[in-house]
């Protein structure tokens, strides 16, 4: 597969939908979809993967990105359009290296571009980027939002016309270097039998450039109420946060990481608590998995990616569509992306 900069178009054929797809675009790697609607059309802020030859690390080296491009859907299945560079890693002021996972919102009749990125010294801050288009391009602001660390930004905007950010990634999203509130590059995760380290959320300010509270833990219960605890691999939160609301409930859904699912836990406030529920997504090829979750068209969709067009290449990652299914009590059909 070449890298190209200019606008490509592509098509999802239905019966590659379910359960299976193809990737959305082929001309570049593109990974951690962040679908949205807007104006009636899908859009989707991935990550661009490329082949920059660092070695696989725990820390999340080899991730070494350096812009965007969005992806644009008139229908599913329907074509696919790349619409080119939207925000390189040289317009961002502060930025130092490692594109990861963004986000975007529409408000003010302007549209948000939110992204991690290592700052000069190292330390993942989150960004913010405006645009008159959702296709960008976006304009990178001075500085990262105030506050911000950690990486995976997921921007819901509920109901009431109110946005907030979810947050944080642990390993070489740097979560656990902030446990005191304070960065400590020595700080580690918590021991097995203690609770594990919560994603963070904080509602943003009308304009969308802030937080507008302090930034706030999100706790993940199991069914009896009790934290999840740091040992619990298969359920608690490692990376890519993600907000849905469906039938009045909240849904934060995530990665497990280093066991590879894609899981979600529900709740009655986009604060939480959230109670454990389930598997959404089974591991895929590639060791990252992550995910969005998005109403289009009266049906609910599931996008993610897999490193199956890179032949397994962890850092050469494909998004892709799939179908998704809330059951009449409220839980999500498990997907496996195979066979
Ligand atoms: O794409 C870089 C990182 O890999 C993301 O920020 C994580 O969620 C994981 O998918």
């Amino acid at each position: 597969s070449a890298s190209s900069d200019s606008v490509q178009t592509t098509s999802v054929k239905e019966d590659s939908l379910h359960p299976i797809s193809d990737p959305l675009v082929t001309a570049i790697y593109t990974a951690d979809p962040s679908a949205h609607v807007f104006n009636g059309k899908l859009y989707i802020y991935p990550s661009h993967d490329i082949e920059a030859g660092i070695p696989q690390n725990d820390n999340g080296d080899h991730f070494d990105m350096r812009d965007y491009h969005i992806l644009s859907m008139d229908s599913i299945p329907g074509s696919v359009k790349d619409n080119g560079i939207a925000l390189n890693i040289k317009d961002i002021p502060w930025a130092g290296r490692q594109l990861w996972a963004p986000d975007a919102a529409y408000a003010n009749k302007t549209y948000y571009l939110y992204f991690p990125v290592k700052d000069k010294q190292d330390i993942f801050r989150i960004g913010v980027a405006k645009s008159d288009s959702p296709t960008g391009p976006f304009k990178a602001e001075p500085t990262p939002i105030e506050g911000s660390f950690s990486i995976d930004p997921a921007v819901f905007a509920d109901s009431d016309g109110k946005h907030y950010m979810y947050f944080g990634g642990i390993w070489g999203g740097q979560l656990q270097r902030w446990r005191s509130g304070k960065y400590d590059v020595n700080s580690k995760e918590p021991d097995s039998n203690q609770v594990a380290l919560s994603p963070k959320v904080a509602r943003l300010s009308k304009d969308m450039l802030h937080f507008d509270e302090k930034v706030r833990d999100i706790q993940i219960l199991d069914k009896d109420g009790k934290p999840l605890l740091a040992g619990d691999h298969d359920r608690r939160f490692f990376e890519a946060s993600w907000l849905h609301k469906y039938d009045g409930k909240y849904y934060f859904s995530y990665s497990t990481g280093d066991t590879h699912y894609i899981v979600y836990a529900t709740g009655d406030s986009p604060y939480g608590p959230f109670t454990y529920q389930g598997v959404i997504l089974k591991p895929v090829i590639g060791w990252t998995n992550h995910h969005s979750i998005v109403e289009f068209k009266g049906k609910w969709y599931l996008f993610y990616h897999d490193s199956s067009l890179s032949g397994g290449k962890t850092h050469l990652r494909s998004v892709k569509v799939t179908e998704l299914t809330h059951r009449p009590d409220g839980t999500i059909e498990t997907i496996s992306a195979y066979k």
